[in-house]
């Protein structure tokens, strides 16, 4: 699907005096004022060394501290109360790191996701009272828990919450809320992941911020995708700082199993932890993750990890299952012109629903629910686009939902299941007054290719850790001239180019598009940079978002076997072919006739009608031609038999009849000519009226006179075809287009 490009608007340039003081390099500062950095204070938070927040400017903070104090000198056990997610899981492992130094009595809880659901839940609680619990912590959840608040303070226990999720109008009635967005607090940095909050207040139990710790944050932080500006993205940094300094057992245990080396980056988090301790709770109890994020000893924490990554691959066969089926179905409701998806099945498993949407909003750019459907319920996951709320869309439609929770991009809901085919309809209905629902990339910055320098792109490693709220920056190359282009792993699956033929760059599960941009054309391209390390080179490469190009694109498949081409089939192109053959189909179209509006088109056959061929290229607006000129009878080899071979083979002749079936062989030895041509030969004879052929025998003429071989418009047709050969088949492709291109325009 075409892409919309969208330069970011620079509203205000960075002063001279700024760019001095924070040494701020060309390139740096086309994306600072991209981004909106363009104020002194603006430039500390970003570049200045910043010390993370005191805890204890988060409200509450000085009450939840003094209770828990308490519980430890009353010997009372705490319940650490988690969530099944990475952010969950590392909150839980953070707190009971600070609350085992602190020499509390302390154990931790997280609900199960299939037979307990996300958040504080009763019966749970309840069974806390029964084992003396005292106090309740919760981390990364509990925000909306007012009634389970309400149960634990009725069974004696108190309940310090801890969360991130979205606060509503009435806080839980609970002994301490710690919260960065709380409403009566100030804390500078409202987007703490539960990992930050659950940090913030292990730092305040602790009195100092400990390095193991702030990495486990990194790890909460990352995964839960929360912005990673001001706090959070020193946080992180720190974080993989600390871990790159000494990685926690569990960690290097996991990293171990997914085969992992080198340092730890954000992707390393992104791509290889999160969504191992993610898989976990997607699939049963989490609790393996969060007992080996705390595991100390490194033979058990291998273990761990071996289990912990099986949920991984079980994770990835799930989604696959999933997804085959659900794409089944989404691309029947886009045939049928839908714009909203609701995608539902049997026996799906909620936990990886989300998966299966993003991959599907991926494929298709449409906003998607995918829901499970069971006896009593319809319960699943959400995916949006940047042009569609996913949350304003379900609020209008709360009267169908029974619970819904979310925001723009994405959301969780449960329905019931009659209600499922009128949600689709209304949302369907509702998008359709949607303007055109178009990919959008986001370019920071368009540069010269000659800026493109090691030097510059390691300069933009000042703005990491990129993720979500400070993305990796996007730049856009202006008419660049492809020298070569082609796929490479396994089946060809990525795409490797080289362009000015010195920058590499790769985009990957997109080996088809070598079909589209060959070798030659000049396009613009934008991505993202990064270094490439080889044999003690550094080189800078790119990784593209997108290819774009004005050029008409000539694509060569002359004389190359049928294979090459045949993923033609599955592509929007029409055929040319001469007019003595069958059209198959309403994409077949004969030299001579006018093909304007088609985007792609295939010169299949060899044209026998040079004015007809040129007439079908006047009309093209084509962009896209793939040139395969496909003649079964080539002569281009064989060449044209000269007038003495004429003479030799009529002598021959004269001697004695001769039957081809019989003597063609040693006839064609004799003159050196290939059998096709020894026939061409005996049909120009004939024509010529020198032989003539009865029963299988050919024989001359008696009285034949003088005549004009070179005239005959058997050998004249030979020939042409001959010229044509030599013009569109065996001359350089250059040339071919060349001459396509001055018939077009
Ligand atoms: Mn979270």
């Amino acid at each position: 699907m075409a892409k919309q490009w969208l330069l970011k608007q620079q509203e205000k340039e960075l002063d001279e005096a700024l760019i001095k003081e924070f040494k701020v390099s060309p390139l740096l500062k086309e994306v600072l004022e991209a981004r909106g950095i363009t104020e002194r204070d603006h430039l500390e938070k970003w570049f200045k060394e910043s010390a993370l927040f005191d805890p204890f400017l988060m409200f509450n903070m000085d009450i939840a501290v003094q209770r828990i104090q308490e519980a430890v000198e009353n010997m009372e056990p705490i319940i650490v109360y988690g969530d099944y997610d990475a952010d969950g899981v590392t909150s839980v492992t953070i707190l009971m790191a600070a609350l085992e130094e602190i020499g509390a009595m302390a154990d931790f809880y997280i609900p199960n996701r299939f037979t307990e659901g996300y958040g504080p839940n009763e019966a749970a609680f309840r069974s806390f009272a029964d084992d003396g619990v005292g106090l309740i912590i919760t981390v990364d959840n509990g925000v909306k828990g007012h009634h389970e608040v309400e149960v634990a303070k009725s069974l004696g226990m108190d309940v310090i919450i801890t969360d991130h999720h979205e606060i509503g109008d009435i806080l839980p009635d609970a002994y301490a809320v710690l919260h960065p967005a709380h409403p009566e607090g100030d804390y500078p940095c409202p987007h703490l992941a539960g990992a930050g909050v659950s940090l913030k207040l292990a730092t305040a139990l602790m009195g100092r911020a400990e390095p193991e710790l702030i990495g486990m944050a990194a790890i909460g932080t990352v995964s839960d995708l929360v912005p990673l500006t001001g706090e959070n993205r020193w946080l992180v940094k720190k974080g993989l700082d600390a871990l790159n300094q000494a990685l926690p057992v569990g960690v290097r245990a996991l990293l171990a199993v997914a085969g992992h080396q080198g340092d730890v980056t954000e992707e390393t988090i992104g791509f290889m932890i999160g969504p191992r301790l993610n898989a976990v709770g997607r699939l049963e109890d989490a609790r393996p993750a969060a007992e080996l994020l705390m595991e100390q000893d490194s033979d058990y924490a291998a273990e761990l990890a071996q289990h912990v990554d099986a949920y991984n691959i079980e994770r990835k066969s799930v989604v696959e299952t999933i997804t085959e089926e659900a794409m089944v179905q989404a691309a029947d409701k886009v045939a049928q012109g839908m714009n909203f998806l609701v995608i539902s099945g049997h026996n799906w498993n909620e936990g990886v629903l989300g998966i299966v949407a993003s991959k599907i909003v991926e494929r298709f750019y449409r906003p998607t629910i995918v829901l499970n459907l069971t006896a009593d319920y319809a319960k699943g996951s959400a995916r949006s686009i940047v042009q569609v709320s996913m949350y304003d869309y379900l609020e209008t439609e709360t009267e169908l939902l029974t619970k819904f929770g979310g925001h723009h991009m994405a959301a969780g809901l449960t329905m019931p299941q009659s209600n499922v085919e009128l949600l689709e309809q209304r949302l369907n209905d509702r998008i359709e007054e949607q303007e055109e629902l178009q990919p959008v990339i986001e370019v920071d910055a368009e540069v010269d290719f000659a800026d493109v320098t090691a030097d510059f792109i390691r300069q933009l490693d000042q703005l990491r850790p990129f993720g979500t709220g400070n993305p990796q920056p996007v730049f856009k190359l202006s008419n660049v001239k492809i020298t070569q282009n082609k796929a490479i792993g396994q089946q060809g699956a990525h795409m490797k180019m080289t362009l000015n033929d010195s920058l590499t760059a790769l985009k990957w599960s997109a080996g088809g598009w070598v079909h589209d941009f060959p070798a030659e054309t000049v396009v613009d391209v934008c991505g993202k940079f990064q270094l490439n390390e080889w044999n003690g080179h550094v080189t800078p490469q790119m990784l593209l978002e997108d290819v774009k190009t004005d050029d008409i694109r000539y694509i060569d498949y002359r004389n190359q076997h049928a294979n090459r081409f045949a993923f033609l089939k599955n592509e929007d192109v029409i055929y040319l072919i001469n007019s003595d053959r069958p059209k198959q189909s309403g994409a077949y179209f004969f030299y001579g006739d006018n093909i304007s509006g088609h985007d792609k088109i295939v010169l299949r056959d060899l044209p026998v009608d040079m004015t007809a061929f040129f007439e079908t290229m006047k009309s093209a607006t084509a962009k896209q031609i793939y040139i395969i000129f496909y003649e079964p009878a080539q002569v281009y080899f064989d060449g044209m038999p000269s007038l003495d071979k004429f003479r030799q083979l009529y002598k021959i002749i004269i001697r004695q009849p001769i039957n081809l079936v019989n003597q063609g062989m040693s006839i064609c030895q004799t003159l050196g000519v290939t059998p096709d041509t020894l026939i061409f030969m005996m049909e120009v004879l004939k024509e010529r009226q020198l032989v003539f052929e009865a029963d299988g025998l050919y024989n001359v003429y008696k009285e034949a006179g003088k005549v004009e071989m070179l005239a005959s418009p058997v050998y004249l047709e030979r020939h042409a075809q001959l010229e044509r050969e030599q013009q569109l088949l065996y001359s350089s492709f250059d040339s071919v287009k060349k001459l396509i291109n001055e018939k077009m325009f």
